[in-house]
């Protein structure tokens, strides 16, 4: 391989000269112009979407990547996934491949291609494949339910995913498990201009035939149904018809019933129903408008859909019941609240069905074993957002790559200090931007800014967004990454765009002003008791275990958490799965944002570049030594530059390093000799021992020609 700048660039950044932002995008630019969409920063790769079919996928790169160890071959996503892999089956090692990048950047289709690899080299035989195939055949189950086309992607996922593979000793895999986060679930009732409701709905309507639509109580035309967006009935390249009876038999294959499958396809026409269901304003005596349902039609259609009471189901959606210890008072709402309630409702079956098909996916893929396991994680998760509008969504997707950049700084630092370890080399402290101050601004418990939300949620008494950014300005006033305009006025600071009811947090990768509207209600997140009670009676059976807490038994006083906090524990318990296995990380970039091939825009890359936190990373791998090579591959690759190894050695092969680079006068501060590595500071001496090999192997040449032409 090619370690050193050719019309290709470098493949691997660490040998960055010189190293700045501006080279670094430079390096990545060529070689995406080369079609080389891969490049390392030591065991990272980092991977630019090509928006286009390269050759360099399939069985026989796949059995290509197999063979080599990691720098052997160029670089490419299958070497992550091999060294990932090998080092579970035969070191024993946990791993966890995380994956990050902004919208488009082509993270999921990385997760998909590790899979894939993974699939493909792990073990034979009927119960394996079958086991692979359910593990594979998830993927578009829960892309049908969880992606939509959205400005930046048509297959956009709104939901972060984290897969644990797990295997037997000998690497077959067993089955795994699926932990998904945060499903946008507002895109059920409402959808930007130019993207998409969830696949499946367009699914359902395009591939179901004249029988199901009619047992769905459905029509084809999605002009009937107001949460689907009408511009956007199509995407360009996808077939929703065949990709609905794709998912049928994914549904089948990972062993869901065909009864199990009649019910999710029934709860998901429910919320397309739902949506038709029109409230009227009529005014009552004293003049509060009151609502009603202005067609009946359609409630009684979902009434016989589920199995529900349809008078019933108008009362919850239309009314409100509070209970106090004494009494219990039904306060009439106005349209606006119950059309309100109405997408409330929607929403909520519509994401209580998506866990509900990820944990009946997991019900299928559990491993029934008490043997010790090895297992592999992947991550395909939301990269660092900043929007123009930046809400609670930011907030907490913000908030998990600020952990996701913890985990990876004190991972990649630990795996260098103790590679040093092993070595037997003197660790030296390497600077860094430690971002716990951060993480701690947002997730401690008692004085973060979830606490204070959560406590804002809680407390009893007039509530609003803006009491939360009181709080927030009150606490954090002079806190180093939080400002907002009044902390900004305190110090005598204008900002203009800086609005009234925003505060701006200054993480890792760049500033970010968020917008308090509406947190303290996504934090909270209800649902009025009387439309979970509704749900709970209805008689279908999964609409029905959707809504635990609408059975009257069970309705406690005690509070579900708040998403926030959720969201929080969850982070907690994968960055717990995460530190307690190997990393290894894809890093995704998008390089235009028309979906096009070709297409490199410097700008767009470098705010993507700062996000990833790619140049912090070289600085960090190259803090110590920047490059290190095991002594029999150095050996070989430089033993022609000693008149003592070369044509042949018989001695050692660190004696051999040893003598190669004695003989060059290489300055002992410039290397150290490890146990089984030699390492080299600067990449500029690795330069210099490339263009002496250049020279020697010409040097060659001519000789062997000059030989050849005697013997002629
Ligand atoms: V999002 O955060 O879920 O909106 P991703 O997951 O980062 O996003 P995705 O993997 O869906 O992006 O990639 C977007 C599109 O880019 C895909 O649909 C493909 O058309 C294209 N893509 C991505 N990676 C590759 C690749 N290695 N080869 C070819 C690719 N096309
Ligand atoms: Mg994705």
């Amino acid at each position: 391989m090619s370690l050193l700048e050719g019309s290709v660039g470098v493949e691997d950044l660490i040998l960055l000269e010189p190293l700045g932002e501006k080279s670094l995008l430079k390096n990545l630019q060529l070689r995406y112009e080369n079609k080389e969409i891969y490049t390392y920063i030591g065991s990272v790769v980092i991977s630019v979407n090509p928006y286009q079919q390269l050759p360099i996928y399939g069985p026989e790169f796949i059995a290509k990547y197999q063979d080599y160890t990691f720098y052997e071959l160029k670089p490419h996503i299958y070497a992550v996934a091999n060294m990932a892999y090998q080092s579970l089956r035969d070191r024993d090692r946990d791993q966890c491949i995380l994956i990050t990048g902004e919208s488009g950047s082509g993270k999921t289709e990385a997760s998909k291609l590790v899979m894939s690899y993974v699939a493909a080299v792990c073990g034979k035989g009927e119960q394996v494949n079958s086991v692979k195939e359910q593990l594979l055949q998830s993927n578009p189950v829960l892309e049908a339910f969880g992606n939509a086309k959205t400005i930046r992607n048509n297959n956009s996922s709104r939901f972060g995913k984290y897969m644990d593979i797990e295997f037997d000793f000998k690497g077959s895999p067993l089955g795994g498990v699926i932990t998904n986060y945060l499903l946008e679930k507002s895109r059920v009732v409402k959808q930007l201009q130019g993207e998409r409701n969830f696949h499946i709905f367009y699914q359902l309507l395009a591939g179901a035939d004249a029988q199901l639509l009619k047992t769905l109580k459905l029509e084809q035309d999605i002009s009937n149904y107001t949460y689907l967006n009408q511009e956007m009935s199509r995407v360009g390249g996808m077939d929703d018809a065949s990709n609905f009876r794709a998912v049928q038999s994914a549904m089948s294959v990972i062993g869901f019933s065909e009864e199990e499958i009649q019910q999710v396809l029934e709860v998901t026409a429910l919320v397309l129903k739902l949506g038709n269901v029109e409230l009227t304003g009529e005014f009552q005596a004293n003049g509060i408008p009151a609502s009603g349902i202005r067609d009946g039609r359609g409630i009684q259609e979902i009434g016989e859909l589920v199995g529900l009471n349809s008078e019933e189901l108008e009362r919850a959606l239309c009314s409100r019941t509070m209970e106090t210890a004494k009494e219990k008072v039904v306060t009439e709402l106005t349209v606006i609240q119950a059309h309100y309630a109405r997408d409330a409702l929607a929403k909520n079956i519509y994401s209580r069905l998506f866990n509900w098909i990820v944990n009946r996916i997991n019900e299928s893929i559990k491993v029934d074993t008490r043997e010790k396991k090895k297992v592999m994680g992947v991550l395909d998760i939301y990269g660092f957002e900043i929007l123009e509008n930046n809400s609670f969504e930011q907030f907490v997707i913000n908030y998990c790559n600020e952990k996701l950049q913890q985990v990876f700084i004190e991972l990649t630092l630990k795996e260098e200090q103790e590679e040093y370890k092993r070595e037997g080399i003197p660790w030296t402290k390497v600077d860094y931007f430690d971002n716990g101050i951060i993480c701690n601004l947002i997730e401690h418990n008692q004085r973060g800014i979830l606490a204070m939300l959560d406590e804002e949620c809680l407390r009893p008494g007039v509530v609003s967004d803006s009491t939360f950014l009181a709080k927030l300005n009150q606490l954090f006033s002079k806190h180093s990454h939080y400002e907002s305009k009044v902390t900004q006025n305190a110090q005598h600071q204008y900002d203009h765009t800086m609005g009234l009811n925003c505060f701006r947090i200054c993480h890792y990768a760049g500033k970010v002003t968020y917008n308090v509207n509406s947190f303290i209600d996504k934090n909270n997140d209800l649902l009025f008791r009387d439309l979970s009670q509704a749900m709970w009676k209805a008689r279908h059976p999964l609409l029905r275990s959707l809504f635990p807490e609408g059975n009257p038994k069970e309705a406690s006083l005690k509070r579900p958490s708040t998403a926030g906090a959720q969201f929080k524990s969850s982070v907690a318990i994968l960055m717990k799965n995460l530190y307690s296995k190997n990393p290894n990380y894809i890093r995704c970039i998008k390089p235009n944002e028309n979906q096009r091939q070709g297409q490199f825009s410097p700008e767009l890359v470098a705010v993507q570049s700062r996000y990833l936190g790619l140049l912090e990373n070289v600085r960090v791998r190259r803090a110590g030594y920047a490059y290190r090579q095991g002594y029999k591959p150095f050996l070989e690759r430089y033993r022609l530059l000693s008149q003592s190894t070369w044509p042949h050695w018989h001695g050692g092969e660190r004696e051999g390093v040893e003598k190669i680079m004695g003989e060059l006068s290489m300055s002992s501060e410039e290397l150290a000799f490890g146990k089984t590595k030699i390492f080299i500071r600067s990449p500029k001496t690795l330069f210099y021992l490339e263009e002496k090999r250049r020279l020697r192997l010409q040097q060659l040449a001519t000789l062997i020609q000059k030989i050849y032409r005697g013997w002629r």
